[in-house]
């Protein structure tokens, strides 16, 4: 397996599937949901909405896959991330991030696809600490290798820097 870092914007991507931190309505909203939505067009919407209407929402740590749409790549992989609790342990929320990267490849895996792109699933509007974050991706992804290829993308410079230091650490 193979394990790339990546500066830059996660729907540019040209893999066989990019994976999009969502919320459980699999509706849209903003971040990184917001710019799937926005850049691959009403078809992944739609795909979306007729999964909702088959199984309901979407459960933390869990996935979905519906079509690209205009985006480079062949598939979209949903999935819900943990909101962080400031304050709390939050031993429960890393194990459901681990499941949102595991449960990723998994789909992937089943649907036939090779290469997939995370990005750093829950760092922003769910506020999960990019560090704790960036060393569940990581040691999850190595100790599953489901896929050929496992690109990290990182759109902010911190999580970039964080996720260089830790792989070069290796
Ligand atoms: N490409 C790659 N990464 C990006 C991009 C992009 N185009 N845009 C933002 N990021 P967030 P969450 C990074 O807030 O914390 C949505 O409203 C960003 O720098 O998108 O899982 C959903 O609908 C950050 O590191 O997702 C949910 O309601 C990372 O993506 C909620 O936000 C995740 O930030 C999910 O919150």
């Amino acid at each position: 397996m193979k394990i790339n870092l990546i500066k830059g914007d996660i729907t540019k991507f040209k893999v066989d599937a990019i994976v999009n931190a969502a919320n459980s309505s699999l509706l849209g909203g903003s971040g990184v949901d917001g710019a799937i939505h926005r850049a691959g067009g009403p078809a992944i919407l739609e795909a979306c909405q007729h999964i909702r209407n088959k199984q309901g929402s979407c459960k933390v740590g869990e996935v979905v896959i519906s079509t690209a749409g205009n985006l480079p790549a062949k598939k979209v992989i949903h999935t819900v991330g943990p909101v962080y609790q400031i304050g709390k342990n939050n031993e429960k929320e890393k194990e459901l991030l681990a499941n949102c990267y595991q449960n990723s490849m998994l789909l992937a895996k089943e649907n036939g696809l090779t290469s997939i792109a995370f990005p750093n699933i829950s760092t922003g509007i769910y506020r999960f600490p990019k560090q704790v974050a960036a060393e569940i991706a990581i040691i999850t992804v190595q100790n599953n290798p489901i896929l050929e290829e496992v690109n990290f993308v990182c759109f902010d410079e911190e999580n970039h820097t964080i996720y260089k230091k830790l792989l070069s650490n290796e």
